[in-house]
């Protein structure tokens, strides 16, 4: 997808300075006023945008992915180790055919993917993802949560005594970075520029890398991620040394996503979608092996790289403890009604039940 990239740093430079409130602030500077209105244009229109943040380096990302590739190659004994059912799996590892796509369990998705013309139409997954994940918490975790799982301790493997750092690192650039996005596009909307960000603090953000292994799954069709959206607020990726992503805009183009070096992928999630009361709604997308994937999977091979995919995704949520409903002027919407004030850990949890990471068999032995 060729989409216009936002370069953060002019907002970077003066943000301190800006007003809190979106008309001093629209005459403070037109110019950033334009651009916030471009992203939260971009979000409504397509449910992703790419950004470019100077604080995150391309060589950040590798030093991430590289530890991912090592962590993800062991074998699955020593993974297992890391599994935390009983915490909903928001730490620690998530093994292969444990998440369940949405599109396989939701019969309202299967019902507009019936009336959607076949070329756009996503693949169709047979079961469960064949893709393995990690979940890592970023940032400060509050004392006192209704929702104690969604915030629990992190879950480190033995023997990666570079874990912590590189984790902590990488995830707090991207919440930095998804920081920065969610005020330009509440000011964007039309909302105080904290609109979202002060919802965001001590939020359950999870620094979620996916690992496929292309040596068993590397066949053309084959779905790591089935259809679905994310449930959190805003989703970021840095790149992954493999493609397979595709998302769905909402006139409902499907585009390969393609991420240039160095920058940033956001998408939106449901939690944006109950805040602007559908203003903005959760991106659909996919990850599927395709021709490209095959390329970049020869090419690895010819260079002796690892042939585990590692996406660097990182979600970023509303805390538990916060309120999910229509803010500001999305209240008066006459769509608010489709999104009543929920706490959005209960939303989480509801949806974690869904896809199957919450309330399944090994759970209720307390495993
Ligand atoms: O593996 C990826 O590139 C993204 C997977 C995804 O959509 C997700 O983790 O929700
Ligand atoms: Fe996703």
């Amino acid at each position: 997808m060729e989409v216009p990239v936002i370069d953060l740093s002019r907002y970077l430079e003066i943000a301190d300075q800006l007003s809190a409130d979106p008309a001093e602030l629209a005459a403070q500077s037109s110019e950033l006023g334009e651009l916030c209105k471009d992203v939260s244009r971009i979000l409504k229109e397509t449910g992703a945008l790419v950004v470019k943040d100077p604080r995150c380096s391309a060589e950040d990302n590798d030093r991430f992915i590289d530890m991912m590739e090592k962590y993800f190659e062991m074998p699955a004994e020593f993974k297992r180790l890391q599994e935390r059912p009983h915490l909903h799996y928001q730490v620690g590892v998530t093994p292969e055919g444990v998440e369940v796509p949405r599109s396989l369990v939701d019969e309202e998705i299967q019902e507009k993917l019936k009336v959607m013309p076949k070329e756009l139409q996503p693949s169709f997954p047979q079961g469960a993802d064949p893709k393995w994940r990690y979940m890592w918490r970023v940032g400060p975790r509050p004392s006192n949560t209704q929702f104690k799982e969604l915030n629990a301790e992190p879950v480190i493997p033995e023997g990666f005594p570079e874990w912590k750092d590189t984790m902590d690192s990488w995830g707090l650039k991207m919440i930095s970075a998804i920081e920065v996005v969610a005020e330009m596009a509440a000011i964007g909307f039309g909302l105080p520029k904290d609109a979202f960000t002060s919802l965001m603090k001590q939020g359950p953000h999870l620094l979620a890398p996916t690992g496929s292994d292309l040596r068993c799954y590397g066949n053309e069709g084959t779905v790591f991620a089935g259809y679905h959206y994310d449930l959190n607020f805003l989703t970021i990726h840095g790149r992954s040394r493999f493609p397979g992503l595709s998302i769905w805009l909402r006139n409902g183009q499907k585009v390969q996503v393609k991420v240039p070096v160095g920058c940033l992928l956001i998408q939106t999630g449901k939690q944006i979608e109950w805040l602007t009361a559908g203003d903005c709604i959760a991106g659909m997308h996919e990850v599927v092996v395709t021709k490209r994937t095959i390329d970049a999977i020869k090419l690895a091979s010819e260079q002796n790289r690892s042939l585990w995919r590692v996406s660097s995704t990182l979600f970023a949520h509303i805390a538990s403890d916060a309120v999910l409903k229509p803010l500001g002027h999305f209240a008066e919407s006459p769509l608010a009604a489709k999104y009543p004030p929920l706490p959005a850990g209960e939303f989480v949890e509801q949806e974690l039940a869904v896809i199957n990471l919450k309330g399944n068999k090994k759970d209720d032995t307390g495993r």
